[in-house]
């Protein structure tokens, strides 16, 4: 009988960056659950599901982790960047100041997981987007993305296809360096960061 690890294929890290509210959560529970669910809430916590896919007969699984773009909590954030194989840096097509800010994500992909893919995703594909195509296309070549995809976790425009082709494009440059991983880890526990010391300004004061 084949192993779990056999069933699944290699498994990669994928971390979820970038401003709040530009959608990270939504595209996180689309991958989580195949659908849209209206997200309330600001993420304060870090969370972690995986799917697999089958790429042209390879299966492959991408184990996506879902952060919170609030300031507070970026430098808790970084702790999980590690042995990452690719970031998602994302943006909302609606909202440029979100691409505007998005280099210290990149930054901080950069100091913490260098040598990860980064992946630039305009997310909110529905929406009118007020972000020019050039001005994407040279974000992705100043800071060199190794994929630029654009898409809506709320309809599902484009998500199937994007996520297919981040788990291609991660087969396919692990398998030509030929370092594909081993599963990192199991199922994904939810990490709740207002607990965490350093967690910001309500709870750093003891006094
Ligand atoms: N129209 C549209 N709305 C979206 C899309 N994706 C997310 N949203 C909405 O945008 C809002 C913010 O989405 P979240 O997924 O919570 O954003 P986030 O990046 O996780 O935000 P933080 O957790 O605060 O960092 C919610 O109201 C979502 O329903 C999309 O593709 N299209
Ligand atoms: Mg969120």
């Amino acid at each position: 009988m084949a192993s779990a690890a056999n069933q699944r294929g290699p498994m990669f890290k994928v971390v979820l960056l970038g401003e709040v509210n530009v959608g990270k959560t939504t595209f996180f529970l689309r991958m989580k659950n195949d659908r849209f669910i209206n997200v309330t809430e600001g993420t304060h916590t870090i969370d972690s599901c995986s799917r697999v896919f089958n790429i042209k007969g390879d299966r492959v699984t991408l184990a996506v982790w879902d952060t919170a773009g609030v300031e507070r909590f970026r430098t808790l954030t970084q702790n999980y960047y590690r042995n990452t194989h690719a970031v998602i840096l994302m943006f909302s097509l609606d909202n440029p100041s979100s691409l505007h800010y998005l280099p210290k994500w990149v930054d901080d992909a950069g100091s913490f997981s260098p040598a990860a893919l980064k992946i630039l995703i305009g997310n909110k594909s529905d929406l009118y987007s007020s972000v020019a195509s050039d001005t994407i296309k040279d974000f992705a070549a100043v800071y060199d993305c190794d994929l630029v995809l654009r898409l809506s976790s709320k309809t599902g425009e484009g998500f199937k296809e994007a996520a297919e082709k981040i788990a291609a494009k991660l087969l396919a440059e692990f398998k030509s360096k030929q370092t594909i991983p081993r599963a990192l880890f199991g199922k994904g526990t939810i990490v709740d960061l207002t607990d965490q010391p350093g967690a910001g300004p309500q709870s750093q004061c003891y006094c």
